[in-house]
């Protein structure tokens, strides 16, 4: 039992799912299976899941009632109706083209935007919007202040835009090769880090001038809004709602994937105030995701988001609550001397693998090895955020060795308790105790978009690294 803060619950339990742990044996069989990655496991083979936060909220009794009258017309549906005025409440923005999640923004938003030969900045990469800028032809580049990368600064604001940077990058490019900045607001690949609300001013200030568009990825934006309210001095006592409407001001556009902070399992939308852009969106809106009053949703998804979007910031004690579960989380596990990003972040705790497997190099995947070890430790599932994660260059397919090599512990909203949250820290204890055992990965099978996803991999040979206890763990034979 920890003795650190952790806000009691503003809700209560009316619905359970049941979860059960198996054996040991039986992991290692999983994970097997699943050729060391985590996103192959079956979910009934999971323990704790906190693989993402991102559709695997659980909803309110008040979003379930609204799914019972959901219109499921194909055209004018006023479960559109009721979408398009929540998110023109909550964020502010003139008008909301539906998606069925986040990446479907940003495949129309790229499509409308980007030309071959365009340079998208924006503050660290994130896998899908990334790549959606690729396929349309434009290169990314990374403008987030350095400290982003440095798994121990203790920097408030790791998502800030590092100004000059940005500034370098216009006086290097034609500037009408600039469509947009995208700003990710909190940063999910540099551990869940918040951008401050005088850097997005800063940013918006200078894009504006220069007839750049910024466009916020919102999907946790209003994590990103606590964050501020909790670490920008001047912001300390403004309600969220009101600091994430500043945000959305400062900017021109958002994508959305609305499967975080809205508390739903499924959706997303394109949100802009230019109607040119709206109406070239909303045409295209209706040839890759479905007519623009459903986007690729039920009429009954359309309501359940409405209503979670309008529930996670009516009440501050939502997202207070949720930010201290996380950070309840990151301290536990710190105090058990577990390797993590500082600060703690919004939606997850990161764990450095770097750190944690100093016997494994980064081109033997430590962070992808790290997340199975601690999945067969203690049935707990987590993510890679490393070099796996980020991929290879398009043209020269060289891969990106970020500096950041880590295993994502993200926390779905209203899902677990606090003695789940002590379960998994004890768990991870137990990894960090044998981590000289870990051995490192290759791969077996890699897919060429967004391998993370559904790549397969092997234990590295023992015989090649050295080391009678890897040899033991290679063969499957620890547990
Ligand atoms: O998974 P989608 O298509 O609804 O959204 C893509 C997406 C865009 N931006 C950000 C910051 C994300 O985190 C994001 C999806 N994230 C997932 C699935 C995650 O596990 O973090």
């Amino acid at each position: 039992m920890s003795t650190h803060e952790l806000l009691p619950e503003p809700y209560k339990i009316k619905v359970i799912e049941p979860i059960q742990a198996i054996s040991r044996a039986q992991r290692q069989a999983a994970i097997d299976a699943a050729g060391y990655n985590t996103f192959l496991l079956r979910s009934d083979d999971v323990y704790i899941d906190l693989l993402t936060d991102s559709g695997t909220n659980a909803m309110s009794d008040s979003q379930w009632a609204w799914m019972m009258v959901g219109d499921e017309a194909y055209a004018g549906s006023r479960s559109f109706e009721h979408l398009r005025d929540a998110v023109q409440q909550v964020y502010g923005y003139r008008y909301v083209v539906p998606t069925h999640q986040g990446r479907g923004a940003e495949h129309i938003l790229s499509k409308c935007l980007i030309r071959p030969g365009c340079v998208v900045p924006g503050n660290m990469y994130f896998t899908t919007t990334r790549l959606h800028q690729e396929l349309a032809g434009g290169t990314f580049v990374d403008v987030i202040i350095d400290e982003a990368h440095d798994p121990d600064s203790q920097h408030p604001f790791k998502g800030n835009v590092d100004l000059e940077k940005l500034e370098k990058l216009t006086l290097e490019m034609d500037i009408s090769k600039i469509p947009y900045i995208t700003i990710g607001a909190p940063v999910n690949m540099a551990g869940g880090q918040p951008v401050s609300l005088e850097n997005l001013r800063q940013v918006s200030e200078f894009c504006r001038a220069r007839g750049i568009r910024v466009v916020l990825d919102a999907a946790r934006a209003i994590e990103n809004a606590r964050l501020i309210q909790e670490r920008e001095a001047d912001q300390a006592g403004r309600p969220v709602k009101d600091i994430l409407r500043d945000m959305c001001s400062l900017t021109d556009a958002c994508t959305m994937s609305a499967k975080k902070d809205a508390f739903a399992n499924i959706g997303g939308f394109l949100a802009v105030n230019d109607e040119g852009l709206f109406e070239e969106a909303k045409n295209l809106c209706a040839v890759y995701e479905g007519l623009h009053t459903y986007g690729g949703l039920a009429g009954r998804d359309m309501e359940a988001l409405a209503q979670g979007l309008r529930e996670a910031v009516e009440r501050d004690e939502w997202v207070a609550h949720r930010i201290s579960q996380v950070r309840y989380l990151w301290e536990n596990l710190k105090e058990r001397g577990i390797p993590l990003v500082h600060p703690c972040g919004g939606h997850a705790v990161f764990v450095d693998a770097r750190r944690f497997l100093t016997h494994v190099p980064q081109s033997h995947y430590p962070a992808q090895s790290l997340s199975a070890a601690i999945y067969l430790d203690s049935g707990v599932r987590g993510m890679e955020r490393g070099i796996v994660s980020a991929g290879r260059d398009p043209e020269t397919r060289q891969e990106h060795e970020p500096e950041l090599e880590l295993v994502r512990l993200a926390l779905p909203r209203r899902v677990y308790t606090q003695s789940h949250l002590d379960f998994v820290a004890d768990g991870l204890r137990k990894t960090w105790l044998r981590r000289d055992e870990i051995p490192g990965l290759k791969f077996v099978f890699e897919p060429r978009y967004l391998r993370f996803f559904q790549a397969r991999f092997a234990p590295i040979a023992a015989k090649a690294r050295g080391g009678k206890r890897e040899a033991a763990l290679a063969r499957g034979k620890q547990g």
